[in-house]
């Protein structure tokens, strides 16, 4: 315990829809101390379930406010108990689920800056929320605010071109418009609006912390070229609402120290930096220490793609946000819902079950399938919104059905052909000094890697993204202390362990996809056209 108290270093947050996490990263990069607050096993009085209570009409989703207080209290006694040595804390930043907000009533900053050492803070901030029940990203009950937004704004383009993302109903703008229509006095009663990123980090400073830019992106509020509030969004959104939100900052900020709450009742050193909080995906960009032209692929129930953008092209599907670690950059989100369950279905259906009879079906066939091409959506697919499987010939026909290996190397082909073409939707393109970082459950599976590899003609390599949001927290963390803004990402995290080399592109890979890119592209243009019910 002793040398474990010892190790100087900086502690990464996450509050994530199911639990509160920590972690202290020591100087050299390593994690020494982890810990955590699940909410509905640690604090099961709030009687939520995964973290969330959904409403009645299944599309209204929320957490109580005061269960991630509270969480905050239970996990700092936890450490304290444990013997974790808070004085050797030099700096701490965190993460917070996306686009969930908070309602801070007035006359909530007083209670804030003037917390007693000997209570915890759920006792002094009770009765500092105007709404107990915040929205989570899983509530879709906005559709009619989202509607609204995008009329406001000259439609879903223009204001995907202006915050980075079309109306979504979990972002955060659409979310507050509903609060301001359905429960006006909540909101006129309120002083302070933040996202669960900056209501954690306020708890730790204090006082109100600002939203950074890139969780700020997440809002369909901030025009994410300029980094300010648009307007006209703000107008179509709620009254006064610029100054309940505060003006953003540079996710690199240090936004103050930490409130003497936490030096007297923790003993964590007087001065301990606070680097502005952001969302947990952004978070766990820094954590996989993604590089311009690098895209990150998580490979799991449904499919997410990280990618690092220098100029992106907002569309109408996936999202823009400002980049957490440079702030001339930008990231993007996309998300493909049809992922490991589509695999596993078709390994079912085509390898009896057997992941090494579908290894053997991807090294048995050759790259570019001989022209067969398929696109497996059982479920409605978000990206691009399309339903069913289609399968088309080396001519282009629809036909009904693939032999079993042709049928599976359509299927991954299909999958990282999607992957490739929306990313160049964004403003994405291949460099050479691209690297693809795969996590998840299939990035075990070394010859469906090796597909990605190839579909990309980049190299892939994996990585164990455990705990990220918490991880890339305590690295921005480290570069806020080193200066932030002024300071490379990449120079802070340089000596983090690197990520282990899966697969290189195969000879004949660029020529194989050359071509069968566009076609699946043009064919996938076919299917939504067909849904759309635009051809004779
Ligand atoms: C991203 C999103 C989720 C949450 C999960 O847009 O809604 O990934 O951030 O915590």
């Amino acid at each position: 315990m002793a040398g474990r108290a010892a190790r100087r270093g900086c502690l990464g947050w996450d509050f994530s829809t199911q639990q509160v996490k920590v972690v202290a990263v020591d100087t050299e990069l390593n994690v020494f101390y982890e810990d955590s607050v699940h909410f509905d096993r640690d604090l099961p009085a709030f009687g939520t379930q995964g973290g969330v209570h959904v409403h009645k009409d299944k599309l209204t989703v929320t957490s109580p406010v005061l269960m991630w207080v509270q969480a905050l209290d239970l996990i700092l006694e936890k450490m304290k108990a444990s013997g974790f040595d808070f004085s050797q804390v030099l700096a701490l930043s965190g993460a917070g689920q996306q686009h969930g907000s908070v309602y801070w009533r007035a006359g909530a900053s007083r209670a804030l800056t003037s917390l007693l050492p000997d209570l915890p803070l759920q006792q002094q901030l009770k009765d500092c929320f105007s709404i107990s029940d915040c929205p989570v990203w899983m509530d879709s009950s906005t559709t009619t605010q989202c509607r609204q937004l995008e009329a406001a704004v000259g439609g879903a383009l223009a204001l995907s071109r202006l915050t980075g993302s079309r109306a979504y109903e979990r972002f955060t703008g659409n979310q507050i418009a509903k609060i301001h229509q359905q429960n006006p006095e909540a909101y006129s009663h309120t002083e302070r609006v933040t996202l669960v990123s900056n209501f954690a980090a306020s708890l730790f400073l204090g006082s109100y912390c600002p939203i950074d830019y890139s969780d700020g992106s997440g809002m369909n509020l901030l025009q994410i070229q300029d980094k300010v509030w648009s307007q006209a969004c703000l107008r179509a959104c709620a009254p006064h609402l610029e100054e309940k939100l505060g003006p953003p900052v540079p996710s690199c900020s240090v936004v103050g120290a930490v409130s003497s709450y936490y030096v007297q009742r923790y003993g964590f050193p007087v001065g301990c930096k606070v680097v502005a909080f952001t969302g947990d995906n952004p978070a766990s960009l820094a954590a996989m220490r993604l590089e311009e032209g690098d895209i990150a692929v998580s490979l799991g129930t449904s499919d997410t793609l990280f990618l690092w953008l220098q100029e992106p092209t907002p569309a109408l599907e996936g999202h823009i946000f400002c980049n957490p670690v440079d702030p001339q950059h930008y990231m993007a989100l996309l998300c493909f819902k049809n992922g490991s369950l589509m695999r596993e279905k078709i390994r079912d259906e085509c390898a009896s079950g057997s992941w090494r009879e579908f290894s053997k079906a991807l090294r048995s066939t050759e790259m570019g399938n001989s022209g067969s091409v398929g696109f497996y959506f059982d479920v409605m697919e978000i990206t691009p919104e399309i339903c069913g499987r289609h399968r088309f010939n080396a001519g282009n026909a629809e036909v009904s059905a693939f032999p079993g290996d042709v049928e599976i190397r359509a299927l991954i082909e299909g999958q990282f052909m999607a992957k490739r073409i929306h990313a160049e939707g964004l403003g994405y393109r291949v460099m050479p000094k691209t690297k693809i970082l795969a996590t998840g459950g299939a990035s075990h599976n070394k010859d469906i890697l090796q597909v990605l590899a190839d579909v990309f003609g980049a190299p892939v390599y994996v990585t164990d993204t455990a705990n990220s949001a918490c991880v890339g927290s305590a690295y921005r963390a480290f570069h806020g202390l080193a200066g932030g803004t002024g300071m490379a990402f990449s120079d802070i995290v340089k000596i983090a362990p690197n990520p282990k080399l899966a697969a290189t592109p195969s000879p004949g890979a660029s020529q194989a996809y050359e071509a069968l890119l566009p076609r699946y592209a043009e064919l996938e243009r076919r299917i939504l056209s067909q849904a759309l019910g635009t051809l004779e």
